[in-house]
């Protein structure tokens, strides 16, 4: 049943949204503001079935205003306590207890004394006060030095390296990296080269198609074939502008390096997958775009949901969307959404915001990271066909400190819930797995990137769950990505300072 609407809230209208697949946010013009990045939601008509409702204050104070108001009388303005226990602590950090801090404050404890607030708060408001308390704590526990070298060497609890630089001019936006099978390296920059790199020279490669630079979109990723001795292709994403020059989207090319003398070259373009060309779109924001091979014959890729969070749940949109494809472009038959109506079919899983870090793991699970609103970035674990939820469910709440939504669906929406959810979030980027020998301690964990957190967190995860997280570089810029070079050494790609370093035992 809906929840009251509580007549405390001076000012504040509540809603309150059925979370079935079929409230999925209706489409609407790309060019359009974003609902549900303001927080504004269609209410959906509860059909004949009564399904479980969370309920959404559309207007409110911010996170810092309701724990003001509500509940920093016993428990501190900054969380440590009072007429409480001190919430700042390690254990009381842990991800698993999301939804015990949610229902404590929605239905209290008469047994400690915490009184419930189910009444008077809606549940994003509730789930809002919830991201508050993490980001008090991820500033409380934030522990001196985490992740930063001492004397030159990074100790961390499974291995000890140093950071040498590998590349550290010429770059613009340095995005992805990759390696010819020859070992030369190759940089993306976002607006819109491709660097060849030989024992710390780099040319640039002429010859690739034009890219569109706008806002977070250009030149993306760059991934080699798993057979690229025998074929020679390089993949590339970039983002390509429509010939009305006001629209653009991602675009995935391949073509074969050439050296000739001092000369790079791109042959043999081909495309390899372009959008329907009425949903190229306008807006600046999240454009993903990752490559990666699964050594079956098959790519996948990732494109975020530019802004318009709805399109995220439209398969008709290549917003907000993993695809997958045969290395040639062509469909797999057995792709989920293959004769589906209306329906792009290279879509493998949907309702994503802005995937920008993607990789298989040492086990064969394909993960993503994706970068969500303030508190709301995620780890997922791929499934065929599957629905990630965005923009109907998130964990984070607006950057003006406004609740947004509540984390979990109703138990029959069918959304797939991230393995790990970075609350505060480090606008995570990059993704590698890490399987090599100079790292032992690592074997099988995934390397994160964060953008604003400028930082590497390794997660180990085993039988798709997640274990243990721990920051492992921090503070030298902001990490777009992370692969594994063919030394097995972990590279990093910085923005600001524009450098490529590499992680070395
Ligand atoms: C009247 C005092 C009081 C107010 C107001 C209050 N709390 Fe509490 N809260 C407590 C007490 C007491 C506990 C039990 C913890 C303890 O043993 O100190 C508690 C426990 C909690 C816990 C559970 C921690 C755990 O270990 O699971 C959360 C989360 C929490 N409060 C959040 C809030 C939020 C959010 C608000 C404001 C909306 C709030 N509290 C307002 C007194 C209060
Ligand atoms: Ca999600």
């Amino acid at each position: 049943m809906p929840n009251l609407i509580p007549t405390s809230l001076a000012g504040a209208f509540l809603l309150t949204v059925a979370l079935s697949p079929s409230s999925c946010v209706p489409t609407q013009a790309e060019d359009q503001p974003n609902p549900a990045a303001s927080g504004i939601l269609e209410p959906h008509p509860t059909g004949g079935k009564e399904p479980k409702v969370w309920s959404i204050a559309q207007t409110s104070p911010g996170a810092t205003r309701l724990w003001a108001e509500n509940c920093a009388s016993c428990h501190g303005q900054d969380g440590g306590g009072g007429g409480a226990r001190t919430l700042l602590t390690r254990e009381l950090f842990h991800q698993d207890l999301d939804r015990r801090f949610f229902d404590a404050t929605k239905n209290g404890d008469p047994e400690t004394g915490m009184p419930a607030f189910g009444e008077t708060l809606a549940d994003n408001q509730i789930w809002a006060l919830v991201v508050h308390i993490r980001e008090l704590q991820g500033r409380a526990l934030a522990r001196q030095g985490e992740g930063v070298a001492r004397d030159g060497l990074h100790r961390g609890k499974r291995a000890t390296f140093r950071i040498e630089d590998v590349v550290t001019s010429g770059l613009r936006t340095p995005w992805g990296v990759a390696w010819l099978s020859d070992g030369r390296m190759l940089v993306t920059n976002r607006e819109g080269y491709l660097l060849l790199v030989d024992q710390g020279r780099s040319v640039k490669v002429e010859g690739i198609p034009p890219t569109a630079d706008v806002g977070q979109g250009g030149l993306m990723a760059v991934t080699v074939h798993p057979q690229a001795a025998q074929n020679g292709w390089v993949y590339l994403a970039l983002n390509d502008r429509h010939p009305d020059g006001r629209r653009s989207i991602t675009k995935i090319v391949r073509g074969k390096v050439t050296v000739d003398g001092d000369q790079a070259k791109w042959k043999d373009n081909q495309t390899i997958w372009q959008a329907p060309e009425d949903t190229y779109g306008s807006g600046p924001l999240h454009f993903g775009s990752r490559i990666v091979f699964d050594g079956k014959g098959h790519i996948f890729f990732c494109i975020g949901e530019r802004g318009n969070g709805n399109l995220a749940q439209d398969l008709s949109k290549p917003n907000g969307k993993v695809f997958r494809l045969k290395d040639d472009g062509k469909v797999p038959e057995d792709n989920p959404f293959v004769g589906r109506e209306g329906a792009i079919p290279a879509v493998w899983s949907f309702g994503h915001r802005n995937p920008q870090g993607m990789a298989f793991g040492a086990d064969g699970r394909l993960w993503i990271t994706e970068h969500g609103p303030r508190g709301g970035d995620e780890l997922n674990e791929i499934v065929k066909g599957a629905n990630y939820g965005w923009p109907v469910v998130s964990f984070g709440i607006d950057y003006s400190d406004a609740p947004f939504r509540v984390p979990w669906p109703s138990e029959d929406a069918g959304f797939t819930m991230p393995v790990y959810r970075w609350i505060p979030s480090t606008g995570v980027c990059g993704l590698a797995t890490a399987k090599s020998r100079q790292f032992p301690g690592w074997e099988g964990d995934l390397l994160a990137g964060g953008l604003a957190g400028q930082c590497v967190d390794r997660i180990r995860v085993r039988d798709g769950k997640f274990v243990e997280v721990e920051r492992v570089m921090s503070g030298l810029g902001r990490v777009r990505d992370v692969a594994l070079g063919p030394d097995g050494l972990v590279y990093v790609v910085l923005n600001t300072p524009d450098k490529v370093v590499r992680l070395v035992p």
